[in-house]
């Protein structure tokens, strides 16, 4: 009989991998997991509340205020790490400043707490985002900036959460990126991707290409060389385009593509941020065969000087991403 593995075992198992086996990041991890469960299942009934059970802004049945998903969801991944003493600090994508938690805590994080906004409303896969450090200030402080405008390359974990056809959570410790299904019938996270990897040759872009005009002339060459017919390097390449990162990044993960999301005339620092969406799935592209670049430089050694810092952002497998980056350089 096969193994079967959930994510709890996975995490206990792995925790010797992991600071000393002190348990404190697998608290930190089993808060994340708790949120997601909660979020999941307001995610699967975002159509009752809405349309339903009345609308959001008013009250639901049992006369509560609702509130809309992404409030939600930054509410509830804060209440549970907040319960977790190995957390200084947060630092969200819904948040104007960071939140100093337990100043004995020796871990921060920084998260996307429900990406792909567009999509919410839509019933359309959207997604969690989480990225985490530890501090630069000495424990027993209260946390400050500098304790999150730390490069990607210092990060210690990141992961996601994808709410799709099925929910699943993604993440590495540096160690392999692995992949967990959620089976809402008895709330446990299976094992179900162990080590990821992005397949060698992809045949996938992702791009809000009704902005391709707007783009500098590499990135405007570079979609017309995925669209040029080619049959020695299966050009031309399948354009799937969710509009939820998570979403994008995880189908090209799996079948091999790259996901673009450009500086344009109109958002000349791209889209989007830093700290809560691109470090994160940086550091899984690298653990997973691939590489994530603003054009010029490697994501991950950006030194961030604001918290909700937008950048241009390519991540997929290493040879897309080198390949976009040539045509950059013709510029
Ligand atoms: P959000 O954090 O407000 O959801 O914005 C980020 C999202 C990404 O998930 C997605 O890839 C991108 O914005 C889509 O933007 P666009 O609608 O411009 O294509
Ligand atoms: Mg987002």
């Amino acid at each position: 009989m096969e193994k079967v593995v959930t994510l709890g075992e996975f995490i206990i198992e792995k925790q010797s991998d992991f600071h000393g086996s002190t348990g404190e990041f697998s608290s930190l991890l089993s808060a994340i997991r708790l949120a997601s469960k909660i979020v999941n299942q307001q995610v699967n009934k975002a159509g009752l509340m809405q349309h339903i059970l009345g609308s959001a802004g008013g009250q639901n049945i049992q006369g509560e205020e609702q509130q809309k998903l992404d409030v939600f969801a930054n509410d509830q991944f804060i209440k549970a790490l907040i319960g977790r003493k190995v957390i200084c600090g947060i630092a969200s994508e819904e948040n104007d400043e960071y939140i100093p938690i337990n100043n004995d805590g020796r871990y921060i994080i920084a998260m996307d707490p429900l990406d792909g906004s567009s999509n919410i409303d839509v019933n359309v896969s959207i997604g969690t985002i989480f990225s985490i450090y530890n501090r630069i200030t000495p424990v027993g402080h209260q946390v400050r900036a500098e304790d999150f405008l730390q490069k990607g390359s210092k990060q210690v974990a990141a992961g996601y959460v994808i709410y799709g056809s099925s929910t699943m959570l993604v993440y590495t410790t540096g160690n392999g990126v692995h992949g967990f299904t959620y089976d809402p019938g008895i709330g446990v996270y299976f094992l179900s991707h162990p080590d990821m990897k992005f397949p060698d040759a992809g045949k996938m872009y992702s791009m809000n290409e009704g902005n391709v005009n707007k783009c500098s002339a590499g990135v405007k060459q570079y979609v017309d060389y995925c669209k040029h017919i080619d049959s020695a390097t299966k050009r031309p390449y399948t354009a799937r385009y969710i509009g939820s990162l998570v979403a994008d990044f995880h189908r090209n993960l799996i079948k091999g593509g790259i996901y673009l999301y450009p500086a344009t005339t109109d958002a000349p620092q791209g889209k989007l941020r830093l700290l809560y969406e691109c470090n994160p799935l940086a550091f899984i592209a690298e653990q997973a065969g691939g590489k994530a670049s603003d054009g010029h430089r490697n994501i991950m050694e950006i030194e961030p000087t604001s918290l909700h810092q937008r950048v241009p952002y390519f991540v997929g497998p290493k040879s897309m991403v080198d390949k976009l980056e040539d045509f950059i350089k013709q510029e």
